[in-house]
């Protein structure tokens, strides 16, 4: 590595020669961050409106998870599940007290934790509902994102995602989001769980339309089939509830959560339930050598103090709509659609642009991170504890690019 003007080349190149090419990132190599703030390699600063996919909603490396982290540090890192440690029975409190559901069981990674969901509904299937042995269907929607693993990409409809990587896991059934009643109508005596986002992120940030969750709960509770949500991006404040399927006041039998569940310290995640599901696992059925480790449960626990003390789902809530009402006010001739809520908001473009990456470049040239969705919409997600004043600081220069033609 040598020290030239541009170290964000050399470090670029090295990457593209010794690491996986499973990624296309913007070329900007970030060396620092705090706050809503990150610099690069090169001594530039850019605002963060991604915030690691909604990982970082506490900001980078919030003052007070780091005292946690560090305290824990001194303490303890990991027990395994061998033993019992000091900070995961206070963990499981506070998660089963947020959602409102009785039993959690913790993880690392959100796929992980989709992966239990789906293990936890399949043998509450046989056991409870009396489900024939290996019959049990899972119905998911189109568009969705919940993860990599074969058999969470069994139940992707996104070719990239399956392409050459089959054979998949059977017992998975799709239909099409937001429609209420294609689910009752897919549904079969071997029907255990329906799982959705309530809010489809990657799909485009799509908002179902109103009513849709609180029908999807009556057809569920009518057929015994467990209503399961992926809030691994949309909880915890993203979308101006702590869950995004708050907006609909529903009561899912199973939350998933993940991301900023540590505030983008370490991987935390998490499967809350009713207790009739959670115990369909007896010890051996189900585990992780880090899931429940001290040092996630510490951060964990600083990060939802964090949440709740700062009132960032308020925060996201007001400003959220702030923004989304600026971005309409200016008209540009380049957008087609801005949908979103809380601070999530996806800005599709016009069909003739046809191309969100050029947007996200420019506002990267801008002082401004963010990334494409779906090729045809540019996701904004900025940490929630973004200020008034750097919220403006961003709108003057989105404003900017989103008025100015990507082409020209
Ligand atoms: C990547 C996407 C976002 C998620 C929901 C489960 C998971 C995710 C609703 C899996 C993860 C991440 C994965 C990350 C980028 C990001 C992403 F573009 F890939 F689709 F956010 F939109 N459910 N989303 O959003 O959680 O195992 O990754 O912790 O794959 O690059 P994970």
């Amino acid at each position: 590595m040598t020290s030239t003007a541009s170290r964000t080349r050399d470090y670029i190149d090295l990457h593209d020669r010794y690491g996986a090419h499973n990624y296309k990132p913007l070329p900007v190599v970030i060396e620092k961050a705090e706050g809503v703030w990150v610099e690069d390699v090169d001594g530039r600063r850019y605002m963060d409106m991604l915030a690691a996919y909604s990982a970082v909603n506490q900001g980078h490396r919030h003052p007070k998870l780091l005292a946690a982290m560090r305290a824990q540090l001194d303490r303890c890192t990991l027990t395994s599940r061998a033993f019992h440690n000091d900070q995961l029975p206070r963990f499981v409190e506070r998660i089963a007290g947020l959602t409102g559901l009785d039993a959690v069981l913790p993880m690392n990674s959100g796929t992980e934790a989709v992966e239990t969901a789906v293990k936890a509904a399949r043998k509450w299937g046989y056991e409870v509902k009396g489900v024939a042995p290996d019959r049990a269907e899972i119905i998911c929607v189109e568009n969705n994102f919940h993860g990599r693993t074969i058999t969470v990409v069994s139940f992707s409809t996104d070719a990239q995602y399956r392409d050459g990587f089959g054979p998949f896991t059977p017992g998975f059934t799709l239909v099409p989001y937001g429609d209420a009643d294609a689910l009752a109508n897919a549904i079969t005596e071997n029907t255990v769980g329906f799982l959705v986002e309530p809010i489809q992120a990657e799909g485009g940030v799509i908002v179902p339309p109103d009513g849709y969750l609180k029908r999807v709960e009556s057809i569920l509770r009518e057929h015994n089939v467990l209503f399961m949500v992926d809030e691994i991006q949309t909880g915890l404040g993203r979308c101006g509830h702590m869950w995004a399927h708050q907006h609909e006041g529903v009561s899912p039998d199973v939350v998933v959560m993940g991301k900023a569940l540590s505030g983008g310290f370490y991987p935390v995640s998490a499967v809350a339930a009713r207790r009739e599901v959670m115990d369909v696992f007896r010890p051996g059925d189900h585990g992780s050598t880090f899931g429940g480790n001290p040092l996630g449960c510490a951060v964990a626990l600083a990060a939802l103090d964090v949440i709740e003390e700062e009132g960032l789902v308020e925060r996201s809530a007001r400003l959220g709509d702030a923004f989304r009402a600026r971005l309409a006010k200016l008209e540009s001739p380049f957008v087609k659609e801005i949908r979103g809520r809380g601070l999530l908001t996806g800005v599709e473009v016009t069909d003739d642009i046809g191309n969100a990456y050029p947007f996200c470049k420019r506002l990267m040239d801008e002082g401004v991170l963010c990334k494409d969705t779906h090729d045809t919409a540019i996701r904004f997600a900025p940490p929630l504890v973004i200020t008034d004043q750097e919220l403006d600081w961003a709108l003057e220069r989105i404003e900017r690019v989103l008025m100015a033609d990507p082409r020209g």
